[in-house]
């Protein structure tokens, strides 16, 4: 029943420590480390590594992030149960991304930062109450909820928007291919926070931008290829878009020269929305690993078939 950590030298002696106070009896091995690839059940990892069959005993992965997309690109093997991050301390990172970002454009922000560069004195526009200001999250999964919870005190319109019908308490919820029109069509700042799949690719694109009322921005913290580049660039030069906030691109590091690096109405950040710190992940991987030994259901497990 061993547990390797397929992560830095530093990281993997902090969250061996943690485990082995937790866990004293289940060995951990790191990456430096001479392991015998045959005992290993539980896998800490960013992405897949290679020579995945040489683990003939694995049963669990644990994804260091709460995106999994990479996992189930690379094929996750048979039988093997794979586990999203699921941590109070990556949740409430997003919430306070999301809140700025939203705080941000509603109070023109990117124009602002803008005129500073260029010395100029002078009001952007009048925002709107925040009671007139609609914000709507596309995905009402563990992190979507909470970004909402943190904006509801900020007074904002909020709506939602997921795959299954869901009911949240102030929040106008909409959700599959039928409810995507109507919620677009009153959302004037739109957080896009769903996973990365097959679905989902490509879906933040010129037809869907167009189907937001005019002047709307964007907040993208999902995933990279689920934004079309030149469609956001189009949307924001016609005036269509007014502004948007990016924390994932693709590719990602975002190379040198893109035109989101010096456009002024694209505010851009280096995918730091959620850091995963150890102290943190320590916790989380320890109680599964536990209900995973008791038999019980841990949290955050991945459905292949659905993809997130
Ligand atoms: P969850 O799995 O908890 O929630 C996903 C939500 O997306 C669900 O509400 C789901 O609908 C909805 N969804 C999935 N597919 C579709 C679809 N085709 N149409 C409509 N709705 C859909 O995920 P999390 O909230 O934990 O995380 C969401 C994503 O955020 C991650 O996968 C990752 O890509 C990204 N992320 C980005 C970070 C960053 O630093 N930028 C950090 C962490 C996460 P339903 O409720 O019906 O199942
Ligand atoms: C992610 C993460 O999935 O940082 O992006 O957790």
């Amino acid at each position: 029943m061993t547990c390797f950590l397929n992560i830095d030298a530093e990281r993997g002696r902090l969250l061996r420590t943690y485990l082995h106070q937790v866990l004293p009896d289940l060995p951990v091995v790191l990456q430096d480390e001479v392991l015998d690839p045959g005992a290993i059940r539980y896998l800490v990892t960013w992405t897949l590594p290679e020579d995945m069959n040489r683990f003939r005993r694995l049963e669990v992965i644990f994804s260091l992030g709460a995106g999994v997309d990479q996992f189930i690109a690379a094929g996750v093997p048979e039988g093997v149960q794979l586990v999203r991050l699921i941590d109070p301390g990556l949740t409430a990172m997003m919430q306070e991304y999301v809140a700025m970002a939203v705080l941000g454009l509603h109070r023109d922000l990117p124009g602002y930062l803008s005129n500073q560069r260029a010395e100029v004195w002078q009001r952007v526009s009048v925002p709107p109450p925040a009671q007139e200001r609609r914000v709507g999250v596309m995905g009402l999964g563990v992190l979507g909820q909470a970004v909402l919870q943190a904006l509801a005190p900020f007074g904002f319109a909020l709506s939602g928007w997921a795959r299954s019908p869901r009911r949240i308490d102030g929040v106008r919820c909409f959700h599959g291919a039928e409810g995507l029109q109507e919620f677009l069509a009153q959302t004037d700042i739109l957080v896009c926070l769903l996973p990365l799949t097959t679905e989902t690719e490509g879906i933040l694109s010129g037809d869907l931008f167009a189907r937001l009322p005019d002047q709307a921005a964007l907040v993208h913290v999902g995933r990279g290829r689920q934004l079309d580049h030149p469609a956001l660039l189009k949307a924001l030069e016609s005036g269509r878009l007014r502004a948007a906030v990016l924390d994932v691109t693709e590719p990602e590091p975002l190379p040198k020269g893109h035109a989101f690096w010096s456009h002024p109405k694209v505010l851009l950040t280096p995918h730091i929305a959620c850091i995963t710190r150890i102290e943190a992940l320590g916790p989380a991987v320890a109680a599964n690993i536990t209900r995973h030994q008791e038999g019980a259901q841990m949290e955050g497990v991945v459905e292949p078939q659905r993809g997130y």
